[in-house]
């Protein structure tokens, strides 16, 4: 790695573990000496983008504002990590391309829908099958999954047993040596 600064661009449905897996990795970057930031929507969306909401063309700002933040981040040396949905296929590709060759990482959460939702940690879910939130991404607001994402976590091993955040982040920071 190096001190050379990288956008890993976690993008996966609403629970999906983008958080989570991100969080464990940035412990395992801090225990080898690298130098990170984390953007997710507990430090994004109730600040820089707290005007914005979930229509396509506010998520597609939103992601844009936080390629911008990553970019800086990344060319200050940072191994920046970005947590959200991110449903558009433009949207994150626009990103890629305001970056350096090879400075931008995506990594899709390939998550199905039916295990997000089982563990729906919020109740978010609940709530969006119930028509109490509208547009909820996989819902009745789509999202796009990668065509050539340069990491894809699945779920589970190949006993068939579901697979640990430190499990996930570990493979994450294996593509990224
Ligand atoms: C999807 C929504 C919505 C709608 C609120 N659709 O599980 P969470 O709670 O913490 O993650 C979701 C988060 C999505 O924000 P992002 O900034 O990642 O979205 S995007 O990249 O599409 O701009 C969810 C919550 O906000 N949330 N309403 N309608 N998720």
């Amino acid at each position: 790695l190096g001190q050379r600064g990288c956008v890993l661009w976690f993008t996966g449905l609403s629970g999906s573990g983008k958080s989570t897996v991100a969080c464990t990795l940035e412990h395992m970057l801090h225990e080898r000496g690298h130098f990170t930031a984390l953007l997710d929507g507990d430090n994004v969306r109730h600040g820089l983008n707290k005007d914005l909401g979930f229509s396509a063309e506010d998520r597609a700002e939103n992601i844009r504002r936080i390629g911008e933040v990553a970019k800086l981040f990344a060319d200050a040396g940072s191994v920046t990590m970005t947590s959200f949905i991110s449903p558009y296929r433009v949207d994150r590709d626009a990103v890629r391309e305001r970056c350096r060759q090879g400075e931008f990482l995506e990594v899709f959460m390939d998550i199905p829908i039916e295990l997000c939702e089982q563990r729906d940690p919020k109740g978010l879910y609940k709530k969006a099958r119930a028509g109490l939130i509208k547009n909820f991404t996989g819902i009745d607001d789509p999202y796009e999954a990668p065509l050539s994402p340069e990491v894809v976590v699945k779920p589970y091993d190949e006993e068939g047993n579901v697979r640990s955040p430190h499990d996930m982040a570990l493979q994450v920071l294996t593509a990224l040596e």
